[in-house]
């Protein structure tokens, strides 16, 4: 890139290696949630989507229907986007050959050869998610912690299952697979008991990890959420809850940044976990006034997190992975624009002079380091990004949305 040189030197001037960051960037797994792509609807034949705690809004035309649709619209984004890429799935995107339906209790390895087959190709890695909504099993809004033994054994055997295809995905792509567990049990109101249920999710819990798996391969990560619509007094999975019982378990804890006060920082959590985690697993999204999960933005919050672990040396303990879901607008416009999003974010902070900084605080000089971050705010950022992209050999700046208005006109348009 024409301007690349230049930026270099400015950078260098600050002990700052652009084509060392550049270079880190392109090998940071950034996992891409397919449920960006159908409005969380999964392929069930009776998914009882809409129930369960997970909203989209918005009709843009084009939501992908089936599996080839999907698989097709992540092709169109991946190539979009730079870097290295994993794929996320959920339990409910199951492909079942004609008649050969399984509820969520009975999923095995086979429904998803289709996925692994898809991300072989892709040269790519894939989590997994158990799919704890959108469920007749889902009663009262509890799944795991249910006073009804019946539906706490089906979505005990869901969790078993679903370890089972998280290590048939790991062995057969050779990358390790993150599963991670949601469940969106709570209440609307004050509850009278609030210690049982979170008895009951521990106790289920415990039982899912009586499945043997290998732990070098598979990790299991827990998510924690302050509240949901429609439980908006309790959740049974809080974050002290969910800390607590990742750290007693030897499991590794999830943040999803839209999950807790809006003045609590996913960012600064990072660090504290840091020393007592051996790894540390990340849902990056943006809420606007709630958890709305809205496109992620190149914006404080966002480079705050990348900050966060880039200077924390966090790198290789960080599974970074997307949780949005837009369909207000293009849907593979969304992932790509929120995936360069958070790799922009990644880039800045890779960029950032954090031994400067970091000695300006020790020596309290703090007037200092406050004025150079600022600076370094005006600094030719783009022109890194630029190359970075050019390298990646993936479209710069805009030119990228042609490509998916030219896909919207030849495949999405004819959707409807
Ligand atoms: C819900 C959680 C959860 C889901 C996905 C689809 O609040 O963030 O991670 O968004 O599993
Ligand atoms: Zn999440």
């Amino acid at each position: 890139m024409k301007n690349y040189k230049s930026a270099k030197v400015e950078y260098a001037k600050y002990g700052v290696d652009t084509d060392a960051a550049i270079d880190i960037l392109s090998k940071i797994p950034i996992s891409l949630h397919c449920w960006q792509g159908d409005d969380v609807m999964g392929f069930e034949p009776a998914a009882d989507s809409g129930k369960g705690q997970i909203v989209t809004t918005g009709s843009y035309i084009g939501r992908a229907r089936n599996p080839e649709e999907l698989m097709a619209d992540i092709e169109k984004a991946l190539s979009l986007i730079p870097g290295k890429k994993k794929l996320n799935l959920h339990a409910s995107y199951a492909i079942f050959k004609d008649g050969e339906y399984a509820d969520r209790d009975m999923l095995e390895p086979k429904h998803f050869e289709p996925w692994l087959k898809f991300c072989k190709k892709k040269r790519i890695g894939i989590d997994f998610n158990p799919t704890f909504f959108s469920h007749p099993m889902v009663k009262d809004n509890l799944t795991l912690s249910s006073p009804d033994k019946k539906v706490r054994d089906f979505w005990i055997r869901h969790g078993k299952a679903c370890i089972r295809i998280a290590e048939y995905f790991a062995k057969n792509t050779g990358v390790e697979c993150v599963l991670n567990f949601w469940i969106p049990d709570g209440y609307k109101e004050t509850p009278a008991d609030r210690l049982s249920p979170r008895l009951r999710y521990q106790q289920a819990l415990d039982e899912i990890l009586t499945e043997p798996y290998d732990k070098s391969k598979v990790y299991i990560t827990l998510e924690p959420k302050l509240f949901g619509i429609g439980l908006e007094s309790y959740t049974v999975g809080s974050p002290e809850f969910c800390l607590s019982y990742a750290h007693s378990r030897g499991l590794t804890p999830l943040m999803d940044n839209g999950h807790y006060h809006p003045t609590e920082s996913v960012a600064d959590k990072i660090s504290a976990l840091a020393p007592f985690y051996e790894k540390i697993a990340l849902h990056i999204t943006r809420g606007v006034r709630w958890d709305s999960d809205h496109v992620i933005r190149f914006d404080d919050e966002t480079k705050e997190i990348a900050k966060e672990i880039v200077s924390c040396d966090c790198l290789d303990k960080v599974f970074i992975a997307m949780d949005y879901f837009d369909s207000s607008i293009n849907r593979i416009a969304a992932w790509v624009l929120g995936s360069r999003n958070l790799q922009k974010a990644l880039l800045y902070a890779l960029l950032l002079p954090h031994k400067k900084l970091s000695e300006l605080q020790d020596e309290a000089n703090f007037t200092k380091m406050f004025v150079m971050d600022e600076e370094f705010k005006t600094f030719p950022f783009n022109d890194v990004w630029d190359e970075y992209c050019e390298r990646e050999n993936v479209e710069l700046s805009m030119n990228w949305l042609r490509e998916i208005d030219i896909y919207e006109s030849e495949v999405l348009d004819k959707r409807n």
